[in-house]
């Protein structure tokens, strides 16, 4: 019995791959094999049940030898696969893009706002022409609503030229008191220059509560101008008239540039236009179900093409809608 087991481990050892070890499988289990001819001739042997435990053992111990043995070839074959790999050295550094620099500079306003304790709202890019112009106080005749200037879907849609209706669909939604910024793209029918594009983005906030008044205003939109530009730079709030806002106002900061002096960006002006801003109408508190009796509110808006071509110094917005790599693969978030 024992002299038989050797002969089985040598001859499974002796199999170098899957084939060696079916030949080795074959010799004692196939048709003809060694423990298979063995079960047949039982049936003359003298102690039959003693004789079959027998074979029945060493059909057990081919199998676990055949099992041991191919356990052990798979291990070489792996050993022998990272044989002269260093598996301790870093992995390649998976290529990585970009940000877009007006994702780059939409993403710092809105934590700027965010940390003020604003939330984040957006809403559709094919808006109804109520929530667009309707409830934001723009009268029938008001010319932003000429389908020369805007891009109409069917009678009641349009592309939104502003995100100022996700303002109103979030006063509908939710009861103040409302801190809420709006950032998205915004279509107008334009043409393409150096300051102009069809498309563009703008991040438009509000804020409603009992007591809210132009001081809020004018200390939420300094903060925000200093945390964006620094804060060695000043504000200024000049009259200015939207259908929406009363009274209304536009947020100068002094040229980041020039830092004030006076140059060929602010055209020797020192100052920056960079917001429009104002107290909530009345009119749109109204068609959102805000008594204007009870709650007030400021709101505000900015292009994010203008104010990303202030902070890097570009002088030409085609560049942002080009995807010329050697552009983009300057700003690095
Ligand atoms: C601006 C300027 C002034 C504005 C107003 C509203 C709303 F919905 F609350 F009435 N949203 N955005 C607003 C006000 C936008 O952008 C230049």
């Amino acid at each position: 019995m024992e002299e038989i087991k050797k002969n089985i481990t040598a001859d499974a050892d002796a199999a170098s791959d899957q084939a060696g070890l079916a030949q080795f499988k074959a010799k004692y289990l196939g048709k003809k094999g060694a423990v298979t001819e063995m079960f047949a001739s039982l049936k003359d042997a003298a102690d039959k049940k003693e004789a079959g435990r027998r074979v029945n053992e060493l059909k057990m111990f081919v199998e676990s030898e055949y099992t041991r043995r191919e356990t052990q070839l798979l291990e070489e074959k792996k050993a022998g696969e990272l044989k002269g790999i260093d598996v301790t050295l870093p992995a390649y550094r998976a290529a990585k893009g970009t940000s877009h620099p007006i994702t780059i500079v939409m993403e710092e306003i809105k934590s700027i706002f965010m940390s003020m304790g604003f939330s984040i709202e957006e809403g559709p890019d094919v808006e109804e022409d109520y929530y667009n112009f309707t409830a934001l106080n723009f009268p029938a005749e008001h010319p932003a609503r000429d389908m020369h200037d805007t891009f109409h879907i069917d009678e009641t849609h349009l592309l939104r030229t502003h995100t100022s209706p996700i303002q109103v669909r979030t006063m509908e939604k939710y009861p103040p008191p409302l801190k809420v910024i709006a950032p998205g793209r915004v279509y107008r029918r334009d043409a393409m220059d150096a300051t102009h594009s069809t498309v563009f983005h703008q991040v438009e906030g509000f804020m409603v509560d009992e007591n809210i008044r132009f001081s809020d205003l004018k200390g939420v939109l300094d903060l925000f101008t200093k945390e964006l530009f620094g804060a060695d730079l000043k504000t200024r709030f000049r009259p200015s008239f939207f259908p929406f806002t009363e009274p209304s106002a536009e947020v100068d900061v002094q040229c980041v540039a020039c830092r004030g002096k006076g140059c060929g960006v602010c055209k020797n002006t020192g100052w920056l236009e960079i917001l429009g801003s104002g107290m909530i109408h009345p009119n749109v508190l109204r068609a959102v179900k805000i008594d204007p009796e009870k709650y007030s509110g400021f709101a505000f808006g900015c292009g994010v093409e203008r104010i990303a071509m202030l902070k890097y110094g570009i002088d030409d917005m085609r560049l942002f809608f080009e995807n010329d790599l050697r552009f983009l693969k300057q700003f690095n978030s």
